[in-house]
Parts: structure tokens; C-alpha cells; sequence
């Protein structure tokens, strides 16, 4: 399987667990492919400093400054300041160290600039050199409660780190609007998967997917979460606890897969865990705890693999279309070659027929012609191909295109784009294609010259308008992949490469045909 290029990964998580996850997909990805939605829900003032929790400890994690054990926090800190707020009998319960208040200071007086929290914060990746986007969940304060059972509403830090999490939770709350930004929502319309880190799924994930328009853009994507559960124990934090209090079970993997409900296409649990898991969750089971940088790296690296193989686009759901124009103007440059106009129509069936013949040995989706000549659709159909009929007299790549509209219609997730006179094309060559395409957006087979464009794999199918019809057409389609912001992949191919349009070409393919066995000699078998 083609290594796959991703081109949009999000990531939804919270604090230590989900900043270590995060931490191993940038160190496997592209900085300008990941993007994490970071909760806010433990966002506080503080000495009147506005922190953000979770926003710091992803920041500290990509940076390498985060405190190793602790996870949130630098490693290298010095806490005089805490010890001269105790002196003076101010709160001392939360641990803010010294190089950690540059964090608190910086965003506290951005913040009275701009209501930005994402420009913020954009700002502080900015100044520490993480390049991967860390996207806050919300701009605006959106807060998370505890309700405990003996009835205290708790804000989330008071209960987490001045009552340790001991007071049993009967309610988690979020205060606040429940609006998240247009930039979390344009990430995640544009991710091809979307991760749910191994983070506390009440305190640190429910949160995000609280917020207005988050669920329904999840909708259409495919969301594999990381357990946070290993063999019943939370990795870190107050998790199995929760699970007991909130869900009344015991916390398994299973439990977390529940909580997420229809959300999930797949998950990532732990090796043993995976029996727990509801019947008929897609998932994979490994090493889920991730020690150092490489632990983490590993498991990310698996888990793109395992959500690849879960989206990887399938040869069943792409589909061919074959442009195929009238017989009559079909091969007009060979006409020296022939004596008369039906040999040289015989030939262009020859070639259509040899085309989709060896399409539908594939197992694709489905194989379409589309033409404006009746001869043709009879043709085409009398191959089981469906046929659409192109707009009367527009442009080449215009026709295309309408046709590729169609497939995303017919819910064709690809399509493959193949010229009619390939005479060396064979199913096997296409296999290679839709392999490639499995994983990638873009695949262009250009001409043998590299000029014109013999086959074009989309994913999806109107990635990008084509410019089919242009002598160029190879180069204009690479330029609109990356005008897109699309990994293109040329693939260079001696039997794909070879289209019949001119003498020359026919010369090449004879160069390559074995010599037809001599006819018989009628005479030599007497
Ligand atoms: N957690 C604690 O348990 N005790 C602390 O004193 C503490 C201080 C602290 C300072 C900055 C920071 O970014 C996080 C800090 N945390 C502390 C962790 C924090 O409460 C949690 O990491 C998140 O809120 C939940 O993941």
C-alpha cells in the first residue's frame, strides 16, 4: 500500500494525555497538516492572569519545554514567586512557576488587546516555535463546572487540584456560549480524520463537542479515538473514577467508546482492552502508553495507519469515466494511414472497446462514457458502461467536469479520468493507479511526450476543475493540485503512457507489439 501523504489531520484534545498524542503526530507529520482543537473548559484567572491549562500544556509538549512527569508546566522552573504570594498568605494552590508566569503574563496582556484567544495563542506558538496550529476550542470564556455529589458546584481547577478530584462528580457543566470559532469548524470541514486524543472524554473532549455546529462537522468525517483507558486504569488524571460516578460502569475502553457514541469510525485501544469494545467498532489494539518522543511517534504513526485504512478511498468506490467523441471526427490525424474512413473508425473502437474491457476487469465502482454521439452511448452501453451525455458543443474539459459532478452525485468518493485510445492500458496498470489513489488526492498519468494527460485519478471526484483538451494539460494539472493545495502524484508509465494519436504513436505501439503470427499460408497445408 502507497505510504499515504496526509493532508489535513485534526486533532481533538485536552491536557497531558492529549498534548503527548499530539506531540508523536507532529513528529510523523508535516507541521502544515496538523491541527489541534485544544480545550478551554479549564481556562481560569489566576493572580489575575488569564491561564489556559491545556492551550500551555500542547504549547510546552511541541516545544519540548513541558515538565516530563508532570506533563504540564516546564521542566526547567523555578517556583520563588509562589513562595513569595505564600509569604504573603495569597493562593498558593496552584503551582504557577516562574518561567511558566511569562506564558500567563504575555497572554493576559494580549488578551487586552484583542478577544482573540486563537490570534493569542497563535502568537505564543509563534514565539516558542511550534509550528503545528494549536486552534483553541472557543474564543470566548466557556467554562467547565463540577457539580459533586454532596452538592458544591466547583469551578473544574478548584476541583481538580485544590479538592485533588476527591469530591465524587455528579454533574460536569459547561458556563458560557457555546460557541466555538470559524476556524475550528473550516478545520475540521477540511480534515481527512479526525483524531480524539487520549483525553478525559467528560472534562476535556465534551467540552469542544458541546459547542455549537462541532458534532455536526464531525458528522461527515471519519473520528477515531485514542482510549484513555488502559486495562480499566485512567493513564492520568481522575478518568476511571468519573466513568464509575457519571456512566455507572466500570471504565473500559469500551465505556469511553460508548460515551462518544455514533461519533466513532474506529478506535485505538490498548493490547487487552479491545474485548471490551462495543460489537462492531472498528479499532486496533497496541501499546497505548506513551513513554518518550518515540513511544509517541510510534503510536501516532499506527494510528494514521489504522485511520488510512479505514478511509482509504476503495477501487468499489471510485469510478471510471471514458470521454469517447464521435466515431467519424475520432483519430483524424491517423487518416494517412488508412485508406478509408471505417478502418480508421474500426481502430478507434478497436481502442475504446480494448479500454473498457480492461476497466471493468478492476472492480470499480462503475465505468461511464461520456459522449454526445447516440452511436457511442449505443456502443458504450452495449459494454455495461453507464453513459452521460455532455452538455452539447462546450469545451473538452468542460464536459469533464459536468461528468465528474455527476459521480459525486452518484456518491462516487474518486473517479479516474481515462483517455479511449490507451491500447496498452491493462487492468493491473490500473490496480497501481487506485492504489495510489487509496491514499492520495491527486494521481496524473501524463502522455509519453509528459505533454497531455492519459489518465487522472480525483479524490474526490470534483477535486479540482481539469483541463482536459490542452496539449499541456499534464502541467495545468499539476498546477491546479498545488493551486489547491493538493499533493499531486505523477505517475510515469510505459503502457498507460501511450495514446494513439498520431502516426508516430501507431509506429510506437507496433515497435512494442509482438509480430502478429504470419498468417497462415493457405497452401503450405496441402
Ligand atoms: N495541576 C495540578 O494538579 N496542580 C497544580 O498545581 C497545577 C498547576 C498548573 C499550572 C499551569 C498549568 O498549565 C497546569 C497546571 N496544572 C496543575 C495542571 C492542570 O490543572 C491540568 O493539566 C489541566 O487543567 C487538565 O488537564
Amino acid at each position: 500500500m502507497a505510504e499515504r501523504q496526509w493532508r489535513s489531520v485534526v486533532v481533538l484534545c485536552g491536557g497531558v494525555g492529549g498534548a503527548r498524542f499530539l506531540d508523536g503526530l507532529a513528529a510523523v507529520l508535516p507541521a502544515a497538516s496538523l491541527t489541534a482543537v485544544v480545550n478551554t473548559g479549564d481556562d481560569f484567572t489566576h493572580w489575575g492572569l488569564h491561564i489556559s491549562p491545556d492551550l500551555d500544556t500542547c504549547m510546552y509538549t511541541l516545544s519540548g519545554h513541558a515538565h516530563r512527569e508532570r506533563g504540564w508546566g516546564l521542566y526547567d522552573e523555578t517556583f520563588h514567586t509562589l513562595e513569595m504570594v505564600r509569604e504573603y498568605g495569597g493562593e498558593d494552590w496552584f503551582q504557577l512557576g516562574d518561567r511558566d508566569l511569562a506564558t500567563h503574563l504575555m497572554r493576559t496582556e494580549a488578551l487586552r488587546q484583542t478577544d482573540s484567544l486563537t490570534d493569542v495563542t497563535a502568537a505564543l506558538c509563534k514565539g516558542l516555535g511550534v509550528e503545528p496550529t494549536l486552534l483553541p476550542m472557543a474564543d470566548l470564556p466557556r467554562a467547565t463546572w463540577i457539580d459533586t455529589a454532596d452538592g458544591h458546584s466547583l469551578a473544574f481547577q478548584d476541583w481538580l487540584v485544590k479538592e485533588r478530584a476527591e469530591p465524587p462528580v455528579e454533574r460536569v457543566r459547561f458556563v458560557g456560549p457555546a460557541k466555538t470559532t470559524d476556524a475550528v469548524l473550516e478545520a475540521i470541514e477540511d480534515a481527512e480524520v479526525v483524531f480524539i486524543a487520549p483525553s478525559n472524554p467528560y472534562v476535556s473532549i465534551d467540552p469542544i463537542l458541546a459547542l455549537e455546529g462541532v458534532r455536526k462537522a464531525l458528522e461527515s468525517k471519519t473520528v477515531v479515538a485514542i482510549s484513555p483507558i488502559v486495562a480499566g486504569r485512567a493513564v492520568k488524571g481522575p478518568l476511571a473514577g468519573m466513568i464509575w460516578q457519571l456512566a455507572h460502569r466500570e471504565p473500559t475502553a469500551g465505556a469511553v467508546a460508548e460515551h462518544y457514541e455514533d461519533l466513532l469510525a474506529g478506535m485505538v485501544v490498548e493490547t487487552g482492552d479491545e474485548d471490551t469494545l462495543p460489537e462492531g467498532l472498528a479499532h486496533v489494539a497496541t501499546a497505548t502508553v506513551m513513554g518518550d518522543r518515540d513511544d509517541r511517534a510510534r503510536l501516532a504513526r499506527e494510528a494514521l495507519d489504522f485511520a488510512d485504512a479505514i478511509t482509504r478511498v476503495r477501487p468499489h468506490e471510485i469510478w471510471a469515466l471514458v470521454p469517447i467523441k464521435g466515431w467519424s471526427d475520432a483519430k483524424t490525424r491517423l487518416g494517412p494511414l488508412f485508406d478509408d474512413d471505417a478502418r480508421r473508425v474500426a481502430l478507434a473502437k478497436k481502442l475504446a472497446g480494448h479500454v473498457l474491457d480492461e476497466l471493468f476487469k478492476v472492480g470499480l465502482g462503475g465505468v461511464a462514457v461520456v459522449t454526445d454521439h447516440m452511436e457511442v452511448a449505443q456502443f458504450a452501453r452495449s459494454r455495461g458502461a453507464k453513459v452521460l451525455l455532455d452538455p452539447p458543443d462546450s469545451e473538452f474539459a468542460h464536459i469533464i467536469d459536468a461528468s465528474l459532478d455527476t459521480l459525486v452525485r452518484h456518491k462516487a468518493r474518486g473517479a479516474l479520468v481515462v483517455m479511449a485510445d490507451l491500447p496498452r492500458l491493462d487492468a493491473d496498470d490500473v490496480r497501481e493507479v487506485l492504489d495510489i489513489m487509496g491514499g492520495h488526492p491527486c494521481v496524473i498519468v501524463p502522455d509519453r511526450h509528459d505533454q497531455g494527460t492519459n489518465l487522472l485519478g480525483l479524490v474526490p471526484p470534483d477535486l479540482f476543475g481539469t483541463c482536459f483538451g490542452h496539449a499541456d494539460s499534464k502541467k495545468r494539472h499539476l498546477s491546479a493540485a498545488t493551486r489547491h493545495d493538493v499533493p499531486a502524484v505523477v505517475l510515469r508509465s510505459e503502457t498507460l503512457g501511450l495514446d494513439i494519436d498520431t502516426p508516430a504513436d501507431v509506429l510506437a505501439l507496433a515497435a512494442v507489439e509482438p509480430p502478429a503470427e504470419p498468417p497462415a499460408d493457405p497452401a503450405a497445408d496441402t
